[in-house]
C-alpha cells in the first residue's frame, strides 16, 4: 500500500499512518517522506476524508464504523462488509459508479481471486452479457500472508536438498512434516505440503464441502458485475508460486462472440493485456506477471462443445491488483468526488 501510494499520482494532502499500539512510534516512508505511525483510536480519523483499511476482518468490521462515524469513507479490503446490501463492492474499471452508494460511508474492496479476473471479465460482460462462470483458481501462497510466503520458500528449501523426493506417494509430505513440524503431518498451512504440489483448498470449509474463497467467487462475482443470479462454480486451488493469482476461466454469455472478438475487446482495455500467441509460448504466467498491476490473459480459446463460451486465463498480482491497488483506486475515485471531479 505504501509504495502504491508512493508510485501513483499524489492526489493526496496529508497521509496518516495508523496500526496496533505496538507499531506505534515506527516511522515509515511514503511519497519519500518519513512518517510516524499512530496508534489506532477514534481521534486519529477527525479531519481524515478517506481511511483505507488493511487489517483482519474483526477488525475492520469494528473500526470502519468508527472511521465513518467521524466523517472518513472507509475503503475495506477485509471480507467484513462485502456482501452487505448497504456496503458498495468495487471494481473501478467495472462498477465505478457504486462507490457514490455508500449508506455506511463504507466501500468493500472485493477478495483478491475474485479481483484477479473482473477487469477482463467486466469487459467481456459489458459486450457480450455473462451468463455463467466456471472457475478453476491456482493461488499463490501470499494469498496466505507473510507466514504463507515463509512457509512456502522453507518448504522449498526442504524439498530441494533432496533429489529422490517426488517419487513415492507421501515422500514430500514425510519429509516436509519431518523437516518443518517435528514429523506431524497435521500442521500443514494449506492443509497439504505446498512445495512439488498443488492442494485443492484454500480459506475455509464451509456447507456442502464448498470452502469460503470458492463462495467468494460465486458471491463477490455476481454483486460486483450486478448479476444477481449468475451462474458461477468454482473450485479454489494453492499452488507452490509466491505471489500472483491466476484462474482458468469457462464463461459463457448471452449472445454470439468469438475468440477474436474477445482478444480485440480484451486488449482495447487499459488494464488489460492480452498475451496470446501460444505459438510462441506467449501466455500469462505468475513468474512473469509478479509486481505489475494490470490483468494478463491469455489463452482465449472459444470453447468447442459449449456455444457462446470462451476458455481463457487470467494472472494477476494478488498483493497489487488483487489487494492494495484495487483499494487505492477506489480511494482515489472518492477523492476526485470530493474535491469535485
Ligand atoms: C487467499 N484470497 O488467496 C485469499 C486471500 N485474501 O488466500
Amino acid at each position: 500500500m505504501l509504495d502504491i501510494l508512493s508510485s501513483r499520482p499524489d492526489v493526496w494532502g496529508e497521509i496518516r499512518l495508523v496500526a496496533s499500539a505496538r507499531s506505534a512510534g515506527k516511522v515509515l516512508q511514503v511519497r519519500g517522506e518519513d512518517v510516524e505511525v499512530k496508534a489506532l483510536s477514534p481521534g486519529v480519523f477527525d479531519g481524515v476524508d478517506v481511511a483505507m483499511f488493511d487489517v483482519p476482518d474483526e477488525v475492520s468490521a469494528d473500526w470502519a464504523p468508527v472511521a465513518a462515524a467521524r466523517g472518513a469513507v472507509a475503503v475495506d479490503n477485509s471480507g467484513a462488509f462485502r456482501m452487505d446490501p448497504d456496503v458498495p463492492l468495487v471494481v473501478p474499471e467495472v462498477n465505478p459508479e457504486a462507490v457514490r452508494e455508500r449508506p455506511k460511508g463504507i466501500i468493500a474492496n472485493p477478495n483478491c481471486t475474485t479481483l484477479t479476473m473482473m477487469a477482463a471479465l467486466g469487459a467481456l460482460h459489458r459486450r457480450w452479457r455473462l451468463t455463467q462462470l466456471v472457475v478453476a483458481s491456482y493461488q499463490a501462497a501470499s494469498g496466505a500472508g507473510r507466514p504463507g510466503i515463509d512457509r512456502l520458500r522453507a518448504e522449498l528449501g526442504v524439498v530441494a536438498a533432496d533429489e529422490t523426493l517426488g517419487s513415492s506417494a507421501g515422500d514430500v509430505r514425510r519429509a516436509v512434516a519431518a523437516a518443518l513440524d517435528d514429523g506431524a503431518e497435521d500442521r500443514f498451512p494449506f492443509g497439504a505440503p505446498l512445495a512439488m504440489n498443488v492442494v485443492p483448498f484454500a480459506g475455509s470449509l464451509k456447507d456442502d464441502g464448498w470452502t469460503s474463497e470458492e463462495l467468494k467467487v460465486r458471491n463477490e462475482s455476481r454483486k460486483i458485475l450486478g448479476i444477481p443470479d449468475l451462474k458461477v462454480s468454482a473450485t479454489c486451488v494453492r499452488v507452490p508460486v509466491v505471489t500472483t493469482h491466476s484462474l482458468a476461466v469457462h464463461a459463457t454469455f448471452a449472445s454470439t462472440l468469438t475468440a477474436d472478438e474477445a482478444r480485440a475487446e480484451l486488449a482495447a482495455q487499459p488494464t488489460v493485456v492480452v498475451l496470446d500467441e501460444p505459438e510462441k509460448g506467449v501466455y500469462p504466467t505468475p513468474a512473469d506477471v509478479v509486481g505489475e498491476d494490470p490483468t494478463y490473459v491469455g489463452r482465449i480459446r472459444q470453447a468447442l462443445d459449449f456455444p457462446d463460451t470462451l476458455d481463457l486465463f487470467v494472472s494477476g498480482d494478488n498483493l497489487r491488483k488483487g489487494a492494495a491497488l484495487n483499494t487505492a483506486e477506489i480511494a482515489e475515485l472518492v477523492a476526485a468526488e470530493l474535491t469535485g471531479g
